[in-house]
């Protein structure tokens, strides 16, 4: 019973700081269910950084010029760099890095639903930048100001470098729209396959959102996801009309009265069962992630070997 009081006064004081916007760090006493759904979160978020680095992987040895290629190497190098923190930000709340990544490799760990669709052209690389990135900038930016001190801060560089790789994103579809008449058709069509992907990327319904709630009152989330949705319809409809592309919702209208647009239903389903597993390239994406720690198997026995002769010569 005493246990249970000063627990209750626990989750009082540790309420009364987040309602003070006064943050939550590692060594700082926390609710189990808080610390759970931060590490659900950041891992799914950074695993998210890790796969997201394949699709756009592949396009590397085929970028259309030297400058393509520095960019978007660079840019896959950053969200290597995004993964790294975030498991770091995981790591401060208990979480072991490796059965993190366990758990990715074996499915019961999520990851975001975006990168289970194929990159089948070029303009695919212009279409993450500027929908993915920028979906993933529009639900970034508020998590600087998460109660949890290691994410939020991660979180500042991240997104100064997703905006550099929205930019990019943008340029190559800006740049393509105003090219040849089949250049224009394939930044379209990349239009066509990335936007519904991009929209389910915030996550279900807030109705059918399980998390939300509990969530916004520990301000780990500072929106819902259809609030963030609205706010991606509402900035991303006017620069795909300034670049001549047309969204792919017969559905899209802009509404006066409320000033923001009113889109489509998106295929719930669809979303569900790429979040399962079933989307058009979640095998192959696990797979690829499994052999590559296969492949670095040797990497990392070679560090630990070298780290304990390093430290038997200190000892010794
Ligand atoms: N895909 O109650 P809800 C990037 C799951 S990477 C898959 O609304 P929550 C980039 C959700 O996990 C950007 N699963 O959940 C990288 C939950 O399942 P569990 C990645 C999804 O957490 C490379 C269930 O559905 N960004 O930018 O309140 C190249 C119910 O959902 C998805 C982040 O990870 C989805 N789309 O809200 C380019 C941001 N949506 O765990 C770019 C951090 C939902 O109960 N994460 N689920 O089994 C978040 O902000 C939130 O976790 C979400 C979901 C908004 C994604």
């Amino acid at each position: 019973m005493v246990k249970d009081l000063s627990i209750q006064e626990l989750e009082k004081r540790f309420q009364e700081k987040i309602d003070k916007d006064i943050k939550i760090e590692p060594n700082d006493w926390m609710p189990d269910d808080y610390r759970q759904t931060l590490i659900r979160q950041i891992s799914q978020h950074a695993h998210s950084e890790i796969v997201g680095m394949l699709p756009e992987g592949n396009w590397i040895t085929r970028a259309p010029n030297l400058r393509r290629k520095a960019v978007l190497l660079a840019k896959v190098q950053d969200e290597a760099g995004h993964g790294l923190y975030l498991y770091s930000a995981a790591e401060t709340l208990g979480a072991d890095r490796e059965e993190t990544i366990d758990d990715l490799h074996s499915g019961k760990a999520k990851y975001s639903s975006i990168f289970n669709y194929p990159t089948l052209s070029w303009a695919d690389m212009g279409a993450i930048g500027w929908l993915v990135d920028g979906a993933a900038i529009m639900n970034q930016v508020p998590l600087c100001r998460c109660s949890y001190g290691p994410y939020a801060r991660a979180m500042v560089r991240v997104c100064k470098e997703e905006s550099f790789h929205q930019r990019q994103g943008f340029e190559i579809m800006a740049h393509l729209a105003q090219g040849s008449p089949e250049q224009k058709a394939m930044a379209q069509d990349a239009l066509n396959r990335f936007w519904w992907p991009a929209l389910m990327m915030f996550g279900p319904n807030d109705a059918e959102s399980k998390h939300t709630l509990q969530s916004m009152n520990w301000k780990i989330k500072r929106h819902t996801n259809d609030e963030l949705r609205q706010q991606f319809v509402d900035v991303t409809i006017p620069q795909a009309e300034m670049i001549g592309l047309t969204i792919p919702d017969k559905d899209l209208i802009f509404n006066e009265l409320t000033g923001h647009y009113e889109f489509g239903e998106i295929n719930w389903d669809e979303f569900w069962n790429v979040v399962k597993g079933n989307g058009p390239c979640n095998k192959d994406r696990i797979d690829t992630r499994k052999k590559a720690k296969e492949d670095g198997a040797w990497v990392r026995e070679a560090a630990l070997a070298f780290a304990d002769k390093r430290q038997k010569r200190k000892s010794a």
